[in-house]
């Protein structure tokens, strides 16, 4: 379902595709069938202009409005301001006051909780050029903690009226539950787990994250993923084409060499 006030000219998004935030975005325009346009750059030139112009902390996403004039970074306040502004039927957010600071409440937890540690948990995984046993067991410990927080509260939420579905804020999906996807989508490359053991003790969590990836939203987004990471000469998961495992991709770093 459209919303009433699609914008008029598209907005667009920076984003360098391989890294999970901006996907966030995207699946949002998605969701509520926005006109954007994408703006695809090379993780490489992310600290550089013409982009630091548009983030002075040249991280991805960022977006442009022209239909209001803003510039827009950090994911989180993309996510208010495009729901303020153009989900006027309130689909994915809700009507009343405690509801939607709720929302608020679980985006906060995820820019701070969810993002930042997975993204930490990812960087001593794979890419630090030294392998810390400690700094790889606090952050996976920080996945599995923040996990559970998500799961204890789905499971004490009511299920929703007809698919019996659970939702963080208020019986229906919102903004809050779809900010988690792109991170949670990556947990069995970040863990270096099986997808049964990165969701083993969690069965809401995991029933709520795989309902979601189901959207034809979220499919259409890694579709825009997959062409753009081509585009970049980049397999799925971020390594170049021609480098046949993540290991081998990791020695090159430590030399230097990316
Ligand atoms: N808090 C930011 C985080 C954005 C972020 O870290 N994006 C990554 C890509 S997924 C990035 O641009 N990294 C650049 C770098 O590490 O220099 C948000 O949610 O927008």
């Amino acid at each position: 379902m459209a919303t009433k006030l699609n914008p008029l000219k598209p907005i667009r998004v920076w984003l360098t595709p391989p890294g999970p935030n901006p996907w966030k975005v995207v699946f949002l325009f998605e969701e509520l069938g926005l006109n954007y346009e994408i703006k695809s750059f090379s993780f490489a030139d992310v600290k550089k202009k013409p982009f630091t112009d548009v983030n002075p902390n040249g991280r991805v996403p960022a977006i442009e409005d022209p239909n209001t004039g803003l510039t827009l970074w950090e994911s989180g306040a993309i996510y208010q301001y495009i729901v303020e502004l153009y989900d006027t039927d309130k689909r994915l957010t809700h009507e009343a006051l405690n509801d939607r600071h709720l929302c608020n409440q679980w985006l906060h937890f995820q820019m701070s909780g969810q993002g930042p540690y997975f993204g930490q948990a990812g960087w001593f995984q794979h890419l630090h050029p030294e392998k810390i046993p400690s700094a790889i067991e606090r952050y996976t410990a920080e996945i599995k903690r923040v996990l559970g927080v998500l799961d204890g509260a789905l499971a004490a939420a009511k299920p929703a009226a007809g698919d019996g579905a659970r939702w963080l804020v208020g019986g229906k999906m919102t903004f809050a539950d779809m900010a988690f996807v792109p991170w949670d989508f990556r947990l069995a490359e970040v863990l270096l787990q099986s997808w049964d053991e990165v969701w083993e003790g969690l069965p809401h969590a995991r029933a709520w994250h795989e309902r979601m990836v189901e959207l034809p939203s979220w499919k259409r987004s890694m579709e825009h993923r997959a062409r753009l990471m081509d585009e970049q000469g980049l397999q799925w998961n971020g390594v170049p084409k021609g480098i046949e495992t993540f290991t081998e991709y990791e020695e090159k770093i430590a030399r230097g060499e990316q």
